[in-house]
């Protein structure tokens, strides 16, 4: 299977973390999604990653499907087997996913926009989200058990994709946030090798 990812992108780490913990062998190919390569938009129109093609021609995208789709393919174990934790797992997952995304609105309106055309408002606005979300998952940060699951990638990838693009900005109001992400690194070694970096 190849990955259309690339090394700073959270949802592409995320993804491939769940793989390198299920098993999966994937085929990582680095794409630019600024210069929308037509391997990328002719399987996901939206141009984004991560994008899988299996073996059988399917494009699967977004980042969740691919998990879910991981998750089908190797013994049903990226997500908990009873309801309620896995409704957990899946609500961390999509908060943390929400989080990546504010944070990339920030960076893409600084990236992007001319600076006399950067819209502060809407930074900040987007910065707030991210702060309560940081808030929320800090006062009560998720148990890391004997199983590892989509949402605790969601969250390292999260945090990975911090550091690599808001260093200084956040660990000092979520020092358990920090600590959790050496706890996590504990369970998951390939963690430095696997979160977002440049
Ligand atoms: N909801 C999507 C978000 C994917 C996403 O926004 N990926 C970014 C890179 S981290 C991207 O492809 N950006 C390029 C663009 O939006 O054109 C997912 O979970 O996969």
């Amino acid at each position: 299977m190849r990955l259309l990812c690339s090394s700073t992108s959270p949802f592409s780490s995320k993804v491939r973390m769940a793989a390198r913990h299920l098993g999966i062998a994937l085929d990582e190919v680095r794409v630019d999604t600024n210069a929308g390569p037509a391997v990328l938009v002719d399987n996901n129109p939206l141009g984004k990653i991560p994008t899988l093609l299996t073996e059988d021609g399917e494009a699967i995208f977004d980042s969740r499907s691919i998990m879910h789709y991981f998750h089908r393919r190797k013994g049903k174990k990226l997500y908990p087997a009873k309801d309620r934790k896995r409704t957990e797992a899946e609500v961390l997952e999509a908060l943390c996913d929400g989080t990546c995304e504010c944070l990339l609105s920030i960076v893409y309106e600084r990236r992007l926009r001319d600076p006399d055309k950067q819209h502060q408002p809407w930074i900040d606005r987007q910065w707030t989200k991210a702060s309560r979300a940081l808030a929320h998952l800090n006062a009560e940060p998720p148990k890391i058990g004997k199983t590892l699951h989509a949402g605790h990638f969601a969250l390292a990838a999260l945090l990975g994709y911090l550091h690599l693009r808001f260093e200084g900005q956040w660990e000092a109001d979520h020092a358990d946030l920090v600590a959790w992400a050496r706890k996590f690194e504990k369970h998951f070694p390939d963690y430095p090798a696997l979160k977002p970096q440049g």
